[in-house]
């Protein structure tokens, strides 16, 4: 049976590391000349950090991407003390940084309920100011994800991620033959011709059920998150956790993983991905190889080999597939430019963003 109704290709670059975005505080109220009565101050603006956000949800729930504090309210004869403007509070995730429009950092949040002022209300109107208020602190910030690396290695233990760390950089992490080697990141630096560095984070491997936090799951897919793109690894041969659990072929660890991802956050699954094809070294693994890139081609037809909740709601379409062998080097120099050419077209699409939204301020402007 063919599966449909799931869509094959994916649209790249759902995942959103970065937002700009306007703040404005509230402007103050008046005062009251006659009876010496003082105008509300404006509402502040702060960015908070709150469990579940992701900037993709802000970006969703505000397309405006405004946030501006109540005004004061203007002192009168019945209040003679003028209100104070509602403060705007802009959701946001954990691990990012704040920044102004040119760099200069206001805040981190690091934590559940961290938070930072990003702009201040106006006064209110007082005998200070001859009772005139002022309006509040405008202008664009940047609500930047602390990335670990620019990739992130997602594999199941044991399909050689931290292997292929050493093959392809200058970092010298714990490999061996039983699961769970890498129980935290290592960052590696991949170094090109050109003196650019890209890099990459050996993660932990993700068990079945990681979504649902099995095997520290969260702790690890947490980390996932905190990468532009992802560098799935599988071993040709497939996999087997556990003489009790299934065998995995290298079709089906691809879906598996992916599905984890989908079910834990589906943003983090839309990242652009590249799939690494190891242990290319093994016999028969080129035939291995030939079945797998087939199977991909036409994930539908063959993921019927799946149970049904462990076929994913989109098929990732990987920007390359490369087969190598962390153990031999075969294929290791061809990956790194295939890296660079994913990173490098990233790039260019979001300094072609970048550029749009300017030029779109600038018309808005000059209407
Ligand atoms: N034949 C062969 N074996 C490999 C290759 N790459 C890794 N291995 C072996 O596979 C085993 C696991 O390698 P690791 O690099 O520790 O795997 P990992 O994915 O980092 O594993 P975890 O940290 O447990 O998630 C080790 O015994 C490696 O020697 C390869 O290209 N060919
Ligand atoms: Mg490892």
């Amino acid at each position: 049976m063919v599966h449909i109704s799931r869509i094959c290709l994916r649209k790249y670059g759902n995942f959103v590391d970065n937002l700009r975005l306007y703040v404005r505080g509230g402007g103050g109220g008046m005062g009251l000349p006659r009876l010496g009565g003082q105008g509300g101050n404006g509402g502040d603006v702060w960015v908070v950090a709150a469990k579940n956000m992701t900037l993709k949800k802000i970006k969703d729930k505000y397309p405006q991407k405004r946030f501006v504090g109540g005004s004061g309210g203007n002192s009168s004869v019945r209040a003679l003390k003028g209100e104070k403007g509602a403060d705007m509070e802009v959701l946001a995730p954990v691990g990012i940084a704040v920044t102004t429009d040119s760099g200069r950092i206001l805040g981190d949040l690091n934590e559940e309920g961290d938070r930072v002022l990003v702009a201040k209300g106006g006064s209110g109107g007082s005998l200070h100011s001859a009772f005139e208020p002022t309006k509040g602190q405008a202008k664009h910030i940047r609500l930047d994800l602390k990335l670990i690396a620019d990739l992130g290695l997602v594999g199941f233990p044991n399909a050689g991620k931290s292997s292929l760390l050493t093959a392809l950089s200058n970092a010298t992490p714990q490999i061996a033959s039983y699961a769970f080697t890498t129980l935290r990141p290592e960052i590696g630096k991949v170094m090109y011709p050109d003196y650019k560095q890209i890099s990459v984070a050996d993660l932990p491997g993700l068990i079945e059920g990681a979504y649902m936090n099995k095997g520290m799951g969260h702790k690890f897919l947490k980390h996932v998150e905190r990468t532009k793109q992802l560098l799935f690894v599988v071993d040709v041969c497939g996999f087997q956790l556990a003489s009790k659990t299934p065998f995995r072929s290298a079709f089906e660890a691809v879906q598996l993983l992916t599905k984890e991802l989908e079910l834990y956050k589906e943003e983090v699954a839309s990242k652009p991905a590249l799939l690494v094809v190891n242990k290319m070294d093994l016999p028969d693994a080129e035939d291995k190889l030939a079945e797998l890139k087939e199977q991909l081609n036409n994930p539908e037809e063959f993921s019927d080999l799946l149970p049904g909740d462990m076929i994913p709601k989109n098929y990732l379409t990987f920007r390359h597939v490369v087969p190598v062998s962390a153990m031999t080097g075969l294929g290791i120099d061809h990956l790194k430019s295939c890296i660079r050419q994913s990173l490098d077209e990233e790039d260019a699409l979001e300094s072609r963003d970048v550029l749009q939204e300017k030029l779109q301020a600038l018309r808005l402007r000059s209407q």
